[in-house]
């Protein structure tokens, strides 16, 4: 399918999956940079009832449930009244790359730019969570953005997450990325930074965290979302469905060619950088490997800068194909922690897919 390519209100050119509500993807060749920009940073929303502009000076983020202090914060409040913190993070769609599963599934098709890497500033969820001074008994915090569904029929977006990670200092909300404000397009003014999850977590236009002391049973975390129970990358098959499901959390292992991209000619016997990015949930990488016969023999790439264990880290091949022809190629990374990515997976969703990817190229 031919990519349409558009821009919107505050991006540059991107692909386009819907346009209400907007859903738009980074093209890879920004994937080359260490982190991606805010202008082309990818956008996913669920509900069609965004607001069109959010004012600054009337906004309240509201933190409330089991808590013994109520707050409303405003953006300034937040800027001045905590100590900042910034980390650098990749925010994955859980359904990234959703358009490679075989059998196809339904849900947005995207291609591999439904993610992108930010540093991101703002204040640690546990610092917010000091300042309200949550009682005893709290077991999951709820989370609820601005944003609106446009008919009753759909369920407002509002997610959990277990207390203990929420409040486990790496947990935030962020009132900036890459240094700037969010665009309205990625959540502006406030976005929850999960390092290490799964984007579906990361709630945008952040308005209300709310202290609970049982599990939460919202349709975003109960019937949305989900991925088959105890089997290794959420795998299942078409003609036997998971019985046991559970709520996606953590990245898997991963990695993607960024350059040269699919189709792309290079010459023979001349030397080219395959180049590309890997990333887990936040364990760090350990090797990436590259074949480039189809997965017969393989090699280590070279890893480049460390930008943080919950950012994505560059690596590069040097490649110098002797012959003409089409080459298949392969890319594979393994974790600290020895896990790796599989060889065929898929689920009825499309979610968290890290099946070994490969790349096609000519050489001439
Ligand atoms: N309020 C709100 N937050 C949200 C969503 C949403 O629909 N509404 N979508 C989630 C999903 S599924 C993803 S992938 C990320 C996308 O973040 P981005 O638009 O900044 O790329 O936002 C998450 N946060
Ligand atoms: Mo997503």
């Amino acid at each position: 399918m031919k990519d349409t390519l558009v821009k919107t209100a505050g991006k540059d050119s991107m692909l386009l999956l819907t346009d209400r509500p907007p859903n738009l993807e980074t093209p890879l060749k920004y994937f080359l940079l260490d982190y991606t920009p805010n202008n082309v940073f990818f956008v996913r929303w669920h509900l069609a009832g965004l607001p069109a502009t959010i004012d600054k000076d009337t906004f309240r983020l509201r933190i409330g449930g089991n808590v013994m202090q109520q707050l409303a914060l405003s953006v300034e409040d937040l800027k001045t009244k905590f100590t900042p913190y910034t980390i650098n993070a990749l925010c994955q769609c859980a359904g990234n790359s959703r358009s490679f599963f075989d059998p196809r599934v339904p849900g947005g098709q995207w291609k591999n730019g439904a993610m992108g890497n930010a540093k991101w500033t703002g204040v640690k969820l546990s610092d917010i969570l000091a300042m309200a001074k949550v009682k005893s008994g709290a077991k999951e915090i709820s989370f609820n953005g601005l944003d609106r569904p446009p008919m009753d029929s759909t369920p407002d977006f509002v997610k959990s997450l277990p207390f203990d990670l929420a409040n486990n200092g790496e947990v935030m909300v962020a009132y900036e990325m890459n240094g700037e404000a969010l665009p309205l397009l990625n959540g502006y003014p406030l976005k929850l930074v999960v390092p290490g999850w799964y984007a579906t977590y990361w709630v945008g236009m952040l308005s209300d965290i709310n202290v609970l002391t049982d599990t939460f049973n919202g349709f975003w975390m109960k019937k949305a979302y989900l991925i088959p129970k105890d089997r290794a990358n959420g795998n299942e098959s078409p003609d036997s469905l998971a019985k046991n499901m559970q709520p996606i959390n953590k990245m898997d292992v991963r990695s993607i060619f960024v350059s040269p991209e699919p189709n792309d000619v290079i010459a023979a016997s001349k030397t080219t950088d395959i180049r590309g990015v890997a990333f887990d949930g936040g364990d760090g990488i350990q090797k990436v490997e590259i074949s480039t016969d189809g997965g017969k023999t393989w090699n280590v790439a070279t890893l480049e800068k460390n930008l943080g264990k919950y950012a994505w880290r560059h690596w590069r091949y040097a490649f110098t194909p002797l012959q003409k022809g089409n080459y298949t190629l392969k890319v594979k990374a393994t974790n600290i922690n020895g896990e790796t990515q599989p060889e065929h997976q898929w689920n009825r969703s499309g979610y968290m897919r890290n099946e070994i990817e490969t790349l096609i190229i000519q050489v001439q």
